[in-house]
């Protein structure tokens, strides 16, 4: 076996969160584009528009009209996917008919009353603010009896689906845990038991001695392109210390998330010189009841962009029939995102 060369050879990196493998072809970035070419999105310029559904004072879709909110302001979803009235049932005919009913419960969190804001353009105080709005819908929700798990996620820009400009953020939480969070809690349990320490503490140790993959740092969390980043820009936010959820934050590590989210952010729209969408969103423990010190907090960046503003990544072909491909390597992205700021 000869030593691995990662930017020129075809290779496979496997994501030990989930433990499925990427396929990694440095060289073919170079390939030519000839397909779809997105526009790149223009950023907001109005502080308060009056047809937004968001903005303090106006109407919202489902006719229930927006206090005049000076900070952040959490709703729940007027279409929301889940709801806590379902009633209980299962069904199971011969294994090939399997369902359940699923409850829970959908809210909006809009992280400020200005329309034109965006996490990479608000200050790092204001996105303190949402830090704890976080941790309150993730520690109130997640203390509701038959709530196991607590989803926190953005959608950023209309190429992922975001239906709204006004910088705002969704909650979901629900009676079982979702398909990706029951993948971390077993990969991760099982490396708890077998090391005695969390998977992504080990891994941030190893990260930092290597120093190939990190785009910043402070003093309370670190933000990479992850060994087995399947998005081309990915990042992995993680927390230095090892906590299971944003309850178990002090004020400082708060702090240091909302400085590190914004350092993210800003690299990301300096780097396509765009308002640069992805969809970011936190992993914590289950809220079952169990103490789950294997569990070690994170967020994902996952954006869709390749290359440039306007060439987005699909995950079509040999991804939607195989398994997820990158041509960029986590490195070189990491690499870019380093160099898009001033050290
Ligand atoms: P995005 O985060 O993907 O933009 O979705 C916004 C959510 O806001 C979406 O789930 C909800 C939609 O149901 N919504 C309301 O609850 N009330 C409204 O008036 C419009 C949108
Ligand atoms: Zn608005």
């Amino acid at each position: 076996m000869s030593s691995p060369d990662f930017s020129t050879d075809p290779h496979r990196r496997l994501n030990p969160l989930t433990r499925e493998w990427v396929l990694v072809s440095p060289h073919r970035s170079q390939r030519p584009w000839q397909g779809q070419v997105e526009t790149a999105a223009a950023p907001v310029e109005l502080e308060y528009d009056p047809a937004c559904y968001l903005c303090p004072g106006n109407a919202r879709a489902g006719g229930v009209t927006n206090p005049a909110y000076a900070g952040t302001f959490v709703f729940t979803n007027d279409f929301a996917a889940l709801k806590p009235e379902t009633p209980d049932w299962a069904i199971n005919e011969e294994s090939l008919f399997v369902a359940t009913s699923e409850a829970g419960q959908c809210r909006v969190i809009c992280f400020s009353p200005r329309h034109d804001l965006t996490l990479a353009r608000m200050d790092v105080a204001d996105i303190g603010r949402v830090v704890r709005a976080w941790t309150e819908q993730y520690v109130e929700l997640g203390a509701l009896p038959g709530i196991r798990s607590v989803q926190i996620f953005e959608n950023r820009g209309a190429m992922m689906g975001c239906s709204n400009p006004h910088p705002h953020g969704q909650v979901w939480a629900n009676q079982t845990l979702p398909t990706e969070l029951a993948k971390e809690v077993l990969s991760q349990g099982e490396y708890y038991r077998a090391h005695g320490a969390t998977l992504l503490g080990d891994y941030l140790r190893l990260e930092l001695r290597k120093a190939e993959r990190i785009v910043c740092a402070n003093h309370h969390f670190v933000a990479l392109v992850p060994f087995w980043a399947v998005w081309p820009f990915e990042v992995l936010v993680v927390s230095r210390r090892a906590v299971s959820g944003l309850d178990q934050l002090t004020a400082e590590e708060q702090a240091g998330l909302a400085a590190i989210l914004k350092q993210i952010t800003v690299r990301y729209d300096q780097l396509f010189r765009t308002s640069f969408p992805y969809t970011m969103g936190f992993h914590q423990r289950p809220t079952d009841g169990a103490e789950h010190p294997s569990f070690h907090l994170h967020a994902h960046f996952y954006p869709p962009l390749l290359r440039s503003a306007t060439v987005k990544k699909f995950m079509v072909g040999y991804e939607m029939l195989g398994m997820p491909q990158r041509d960029i390597t986590p490195e070189a992205a990491a690499g870019m995102l380093r160099d898009a700021l001033p050290a």
